[in-house]
C-alpha cells in the first residue's frame, strides 16, 4: 500500500504564464498528492498573449511512457488530463485510462474561454475531446467549454434550470460534472457541480473580478482533483478550489500585474495549506 496517492498528470508545460504543469505539480504536491508529470508538449509560454511561442510536441512520448509504467507495474490512483493539442494526444490519454481501470479519471476539457475556442483548438480536437469526456469520471469544463461540448451557442447568462439541464446532459458517463464561471447572479460567478450518484446539484458563488488570468482553470481543476482524491465530498472540493482560486485572482488583481503572466501563484500558494471555511456551498 502506498503512503501517498499518485496521479498521472497529462498536460503540457509552459515556461511562462503560470498554467498547466507549472501550477498543477506544485498545487498537488502541497495538497499531499504525488503528481507524476506526463508532458504532452513543452512551450516557451502559453498560447494566450505571447505571440509566436516556441513549442516542441511530445505526442509520441505519451504511449511509450504509459507502456514503461505498465512494464514496471506502476499504477495510478488517478489520471488527470487537461490541454491536449491533437487527436493523437487524446488517444494517449485513453491508453492511460484503459491501463488504469481502477483510477479516478479526471478530464479538464481545455478548449476555450470567454465564449471562444483557443486558437490551437481545431474541430478535430473538439470531436476527440467529446469522445474523451465519455470515458471520464469527473469533468470540469468552464462555461465556454460546456457550450462547445454540448454544441450550444455561448450563453451570456444561464438560468438555474438551464444550468441543471447542462450539468445533466454533460454527465453522459461521468459521475461528477463541474461547470465553472457561470454568471448566475449579478456581480458574481458560480461554480456548479452535479453528483450523479446522489442526484445532487451544488453551487459555490464567488465575486466576479473583471480580468481573466490564464491558468486559473488548471489551478481550480488540480485542487478539485486533489480534494476528491483525498475523499472529500464534491461541494467541499468545489468550495476548496473556488476559495483558493479566488484568493489567487484577487491578490493578483490588487498588484495590477499583466494578465498574460497568470496569477501570482508563488505569493499565494501557502494558502493551500490553510483550512478554508468549508461551508460556503449550497444546493443549486
Ligand atoms: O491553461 C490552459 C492552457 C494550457 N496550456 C496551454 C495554453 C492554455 C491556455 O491558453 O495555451 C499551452
Amino acid at each position: 500500500m502506498s503512503v501517498l496517492k499518485k496521479v498521472a498528470a497529462i498536460h503540457d508545460i509552459s515556461g511562462i504564464g503560470r498554467c498547466s504543469l507549472s501550477v498543477i505539480l506544485p498545487t498537488l504536491s502541497v495538497m499531499g498528492i504525488q503528481a507524476c508529470a506526463v508532458p504532452t508538449a513543452v512551450l516557451s509560454a502559453h498560447t494566450g498573449g505571447f505571440g509566436d511561442v516556441e513549442m516542441r510536441d511530445l505526442t509520441d512520448y505519451i504511449i511509450p511512457c504509459f507502456e514503461h509504467y505498465h512494464t514496471q507495474g506502476i499504477e495510478f490512483d488517478a489520471i488527470y488530463s487537461g490541454f491536449l493539442a491533437s487527436k493523437a494526444q487524446i488517444d494517449g490519454c485513453l491508453a492511460f485510462f484503459e491501463g488504469n481501470k481502477g483510477a479516478l479519471k479526471i478530464v479538464d476539457p481545455v478548449l476555450g474561454d470567454g465564449g471562444k475556442a483557443y486558437r490551437t483548438i481545431t474541430p478535430c480536437i473538439i470531436d476527440a475531446m467529446k469522445k474523451l469526456v465519455k470515458y471520464a469520471d469527473v469533468i470540469t469544463p468552464n462555461l465556454t467549454e460546456a457550450a462547445i461540448l454540448l454544441g450550444e451557442d455561448f450563453p451570456h447568462e444561464l438560468s438555474v434550470q438551464q444550468a441543471k439541464s447542462w450539468l445533466v446532459r454533460l454527465s453522459d458517463n461521468a459521475e461528477t460534472v463541474v461547470i465553472t464561471s457561470v454568471p448566475l447572479l449579478e456581480g458574481k460567478i458560480s461554480n456548479l457541480g452535479y453528483d450523479k450518484r446522489n442526484s445532487a446539484f451544488w453551487r459555490v458563488d464567488c465575486d466576479f473580478v473583471p480580468i481573466h488570468y490564464p491558468g486559473t482553470g488548471d489551478i481550480f481543476a488540480s485542487i478539485l482533483t486533489g480534494s476528491l482524491m483525498k475523499g472529500e465530498s464534491l461541494p467541499i472540493a468545489i468550495n476548496r478550489a473556488t476559495a483558493f482560486t479566488q484568493i489567487a485572482v484577487k491578490t493578483t488583481y490588487s498588484y495590477g500585474t499583466p494578465a498574460r503572466e497568470g496569477v501570482l501563484f508563488e505569493k499565494v500558494v501557502g494558502w493551500l495549506n490553510s483550512d478554508v471555511t468549508l461551508s460556503d456551498f449550497s444546493k443549486l
